[in-house]
């Protein structure tokens, strides 16, 4: 079954469609079957070269004459247009990601939301002012930095490229994009609505391939002005690395091992859909998935039985066929997930329930129950590691103070939730944890397009989304006039 009704094997370079330089291709899975879904670019470091090229002529050319206002009704038009395809982006994501079709509609009805958001932000990021000697008057106005590269996962790919690559072309960017090997349909689709919007040439470039190879010429490459990044650990570092050495600044958006804790006063009934939901979501394949599960000890074992009872009620099965969770991305990381559930019983921690897989779901998919984990400390692997797979860890605490010494206990810092009715703790708590985002009796805030997101720790830096994302995209320059 082909994944889309375009040439998947052609990479977006100065407003042409064409081959890899090489003329190699590769094959994308479709992890629900494990069957061929399409054939896209192998590109190298040549093809990077030309899209780079491409991106500098275009801010030298139509785009970069383009005033704010306009950039800005460019991406709002690509919003009603990704509105009207929302079935036909949501059922590409879902065959490409293998996310269950109502998670993927919800992931293009968001890229439609960034496009809205920056579309209306475009021009209204303003300088300053600033009071200085008698006869100066001196002005800070934001300026475009240039070129972006953005290297995108395989997790969300309409919402990573809705969050970076929106921001910095309503900053007046021109931008290459290199999405990921396992799932890139929905990057090239953008590329495509994007043109039909009217963006001029060499705006937007997009160039499939490996990340060591296609992504790593583009984190070397010279001619970038700023990196945007999603990714595991290991690689971010190898992309700040390259980047260092021409002295291109990155945003680096790295995962974690996000906690959801829940105090003896918490509201449980409103708790437990984020508590389980933040688990499974994509198959847990999120990097602000809630994979621990902090329990103050009075509830500890009520908030485990109703976990429990809603995990042997899940359902996992095709991406098309809707349940509550599909298959994981690859092989890959099904092998590593696995791993993790069969460490569980060695590391002497329990399996307190699972999902069902159901009969139909075909041999060749990459599928792993929802897995349940309590019996754990904070200093478990379980409890440290990000597992990246729907397996949820359940940890029991005294009090506040060890609540935030387990929730700041790992290497991570992207997101953490709060479930208390007493105020002042839930403000000491929201001080106290270590993460670039913090929700108060919600977690996620339903995805929040508006609201800065980013790490901090191994977490990542820099951030994404909402206002904030537009200044990461942006260079600050001063200007001091002197005229007496
Ligand atoms: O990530 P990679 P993978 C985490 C998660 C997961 C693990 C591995 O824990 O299990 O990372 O996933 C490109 N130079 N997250 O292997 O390799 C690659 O082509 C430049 C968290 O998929 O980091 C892809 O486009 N680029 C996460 C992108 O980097 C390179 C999302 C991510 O791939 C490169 C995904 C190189 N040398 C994984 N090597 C999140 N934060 O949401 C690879 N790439």
């Amino acid at each position: 079954m082909d994944g889309a009704s375009f040439d998947t094997r052609q990479n977006l370079i100065g407003g042409s469609w064409r081959a890899a330089a090489g003329r190699e291709t590769m094959p994308l899975l479709n992890p629900s079957d494990g069957q061929r879904l399409a054939e896209i670019a192998r590109s190298g470091a040549e093809d990077i070269d030309a899209a780079v090229a491409a991106a500098k002529e275009a801010r030298r050319g139509a785009w970069g004459k383009l005033t704010a206002t306009e950039r800005g009704r460019l991406l709002s038009t690509m919003g009603r247009l990704v509105l009207e395809r929302v079935e036909e982006l949501a059922r590409m994501e879902a065959l490409d990601v293998g996310k269950p079709l109502k998670q993927a509609r919800a992931d293009a009805v968001a890229l439609a939301r960034y496009l809205e958001f920056y579309g209306g932000a475009a021009d209204k990021v303003h300088g300053d002012s600033i009071p200085y000697l008698d006869g100066y008057t001196v002005l800070s106005i934001y300026e475009p930095v240039g070129v972006t590269g953005h290297i995108v996962p395989w997790n969300y790919p309409m919402q990573i490229i809705g969050r970076s690559v929106t921001a910095s072309l309503a900053m007046g960017n021109a931008v290459v994009i290199k999405p990921a090997e396992e799932a890139c349909l929905t990057a090239l689709a953008y590329a495509r609505i994007a043109e039909e919007a009217g963006f001029p040439a060499g705006a937007i470039n997009i160039v499939s391939g490996t990340g060591e190879e296609a992504g790593a010429a583009l984190s070397a490459h010279p001619g970038i002005n700023h990196i945007s990044f999603t990714g595991s650990v290991l690689v971010g570092g190898l992309v700040q690395a390259a980047a260092a050495r021409n002295a291109v600044p990155v945003t680096l958006e790295l995962g974690g091992k996000s906690p959801q804790v829940v105090f003896d006063d918490a509201d449980l009934d409103a708790a437990l859909p984020f508590l389980v939901n933040a688990g499974i979501q994509n198959a847990g394949q999120t990097c602000s998935a809630a994979s621990r599960i902090l329990v103050q000890k009075g509830v500890h074992d009520r908030v485990l039985k109703a976990m429990a009872e809603r995990y042997s009620a899940l359902r996992v099965g095709t991406a098309m066929s809707d349940q509550d969770m599909g298959p994981l991305v690859s092989g890959r990381q099904l092998e590593i997930v696995q791993g993790y559930i069969d460490s569980a019983r060695q590391d002497g921690l329990t399996v307190a329930a699972q999902g069902r897989i159901g009969e139909d779901a075909p041999s060749g998919g990459y599928y792993v129950p929802p897995t349940l984990v309590s019996g754990a400390q904070g200093s478990s692997r379980l409890a440290q590691e990000e597992i990246f797979g729907p397996v949820q860890v359940v940890i029991p605490f005294e009090d506040e103070a060890e609540a935030l010494s387990i929730a700041n206990g790992t290497d991570y810092g992207l997101v953490a939730g709060v479930w208390t009715a007493d105020g002042s703790r839930a403000m000491r708590m929201a001080r106290g944890i270590e993460t670039g985002q913090v929700f108060v009796n919600n977690y996620g805030a339903g995805g929040g397009v508006e609201l800065p997101f980013g790490g901090v720790k191994r977490s990542g830096h820099g951030r994404e989304k909402g206002f904030e994302a537009l200044y990461g995209f942006a260079s600050l320059k001063t200007i001091a006039i002197r005229h007496g």
